[in-house]
């Protein structure tokens, strides 16, 4: 006999007004009248902001779906599905015990069904079933928020791994009854996998590889849906000495996360986006489909480097983010560094002076161009103007034209550490570059040429030498 009364009252969420008049008669499960409010959804890396609320809340959550074209990294384009416009979809903030209003729409202009699956649901489907819907039509459910928790929704509608792969995913923050602890800066990230038809950054328009996806080959692994979300213009900031909190979930849908901040050490990480924290972490493990909460305080001054600390992840596929810290310099916790030579040692060969190289032929320029497309643009960018604070520029940049000729030995035997270019100060690791001797040659002299209005200044013999000095 209890199903009936429980059934009345699912239909009576319907507006708060139908709740009131079914109130005698749905009393088992009639809940008192809950202020509505409406979520004010923002594009990520924001979110809404801390709640104050001590009580329960009926809170109106309003998603479109989307279907938008627009840029995966600079120069290629990619047809992203969406819920707000967004990669990730707009978070959601609830306070838990609040009821949650989910109104979907998929908007008349998209070609294909969508619905969302909230992992903050209690319930089979978490939604998925309620708010399947065709192109031109909306739907809405309720449920209640339980758990307190960061939680992930998705597009669960087959095939579910292209919906995710095309970028239909999100966070729901479910704040615990209590509240959370006040902090100065909040952050909204999440990491995926893209699967193009060619490869990282080939330019035009990119279609969608479902074989790729199948074998988790992923093109890209970017933070918040493009190659450079996080960088440049997009970097997030914060002051020295501000309390950061950061909202990171995995969409995947295929490849897990080992999220690390370069330059800094998480105070507490709630592990899984769940109730409990840890202390002290450097890099925390992240599920596709999960989530963590990462709360640290930026001391020194400078970039701070998100990424997937699966490397080639980072530094061949995109997921690399930056955090522009600004404050007095702190000594004190990071020294600035001295470097000298050791006592008797010669510098090294590579600086003696180079005898003068002929100028190029139209095929040595057309293979360091080749070169250069193939190798080097996928980190200094196809103008070679680079990613501020992570990829320095080749085109125009002072480092190289004081001493063009030694720059084959980085393209050999790769670089780390301090290094500034045009007054940016970079500190990165590039790996050897696996080239034979003329293609070395050949995109120096363009990099010279080409990006620094120089001349050639290298011969492949020059680059054999260089070689084996190494070698040795
Ligand atoms: C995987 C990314 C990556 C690739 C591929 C790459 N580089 Fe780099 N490169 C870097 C990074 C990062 C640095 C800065 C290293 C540091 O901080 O010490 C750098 C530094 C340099 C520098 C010195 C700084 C400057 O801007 O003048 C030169 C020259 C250079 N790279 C040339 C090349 C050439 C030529 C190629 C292609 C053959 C290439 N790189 C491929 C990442 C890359
Ligand atoms: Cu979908």
């Amino acid at each position: 006999m209890r199903s009936l009364p429980l059934r009345l009252a699912g239909t009576c969420f319907a507006t708060a007004s139908a709740l009131l008049s079914l109130h005698a008669i749905s009393a088992p499960a009639a809940e008192p009248a809950l202020p509505v409010i409406h979520q004010q959804l923002l594009a990520p890396p924001l979110l809404p902001p801390q709640i104050t609320r001590k009580t329960p809340a009926r809170v109106v959550v309003n998603l479109t779906v989307e279907e938008v074209e627009r840029e995966i990294a600079p120069g290629t384009r990619y047809t992203f599905w969406t819920f707000g416009g967004t990669v990730p979809g707009k978070m959601i903030r609830v306070r838990e015990g609040d009821t949650v209003e989910l109104n979907l729409q998929n908007l008349a202009g998209n070609k294909l069904p969508h619905n969302i699956d909230l992992h903050a649901v209690t319930g089979p489907g978490g939604g998925a079933g309620q708010t399947l819907i065709a192109p031109g039509n909306q739907a809405s459910f309720t449920f209640k928020a339980l758990a307190p928790g960061l939680y992930v929704y998705h597009c669960a509608t087959a095939p579910v791994g292209m919906h995710v792969a095309n970028g239909m995913y999100g966070m729901i923050l479910v704040e615990p009854k209590e509240g959370m602890s006040k902090v100065d800066k909040e952050y909204y990230v999440m990491q995926g996998d893209f699967y193009t038809t060619g490869a990282y950054r080939a330019p035009g328009l990119q279609g969608f590889d479902m074989q790729k996806a199948v074998d988790e080959r992923p093109t890209y692994v970017l933070f918040n849906g493009a190659d450079g979300a996080l960088t440049g213009q997009g970097a997030l900031t914060a002051k020295a000495g501000e309390k950061v909190r950061m909202f990171f979930g995995v969409g995947g849908p295929n490849i897990v996360s080992s999220f690390h901040v370069i330059g800094a050490i998480f105070d507490k990480v709630y592990t899984e986006g769940g109730s409990r924290f840890t202390e002290n972490v450097q890099t925390t493990l992240v599920p596709a489909g999960g989530s963590t909460i990462v709360e640290f305080v930026p001391r020194v001054p400078g970039n701070l480097t998100l990424v997937d600390h699966s490397l080639t992840r980072a530094f061949n596929k995109g997921a690399v983010g930056l955090m522009s810290v600004s404050g007095p310099e702190r000594p004190d916790i990071y020294g600035k560094g001295i470097k000298t030579p050791l006592p008797g040692s010669k510098p090294p060969a590579v600086a003696a002076k180079a005898p003068p190289v002929p100028a190029a032929t139209d095929a040595q320029r057309l293979r360091g161009k080749a070169v250069y497309d193939n190798t080097c643009a996928s980190c200094h960018l196809p103008d070679g103007k680079g990613v501020p604070g992570v990829f320095p520029p080749l085109a125009n940049s002072d480092f190289f034209q004081e001493r063009p000729y030694e720059m084959a030995h980085i393209v050999l035997h790769g670089r780390s550490g301090e290094l500034v270019v045009n007054g940016e100060h970079y500190n990165s690791v590039m790996p050897p570059q696996d080239l034979d001797d003329d293609d070395v040659a050949a995109v120096i002299n363009y990099v010279s040429t080409e990006m620094n209005a120089g001349k050639p200044v290298i011969t492949p013999a020059q680059v054999k030498q260089m070689r084996q000095v190494k070698a040795n």
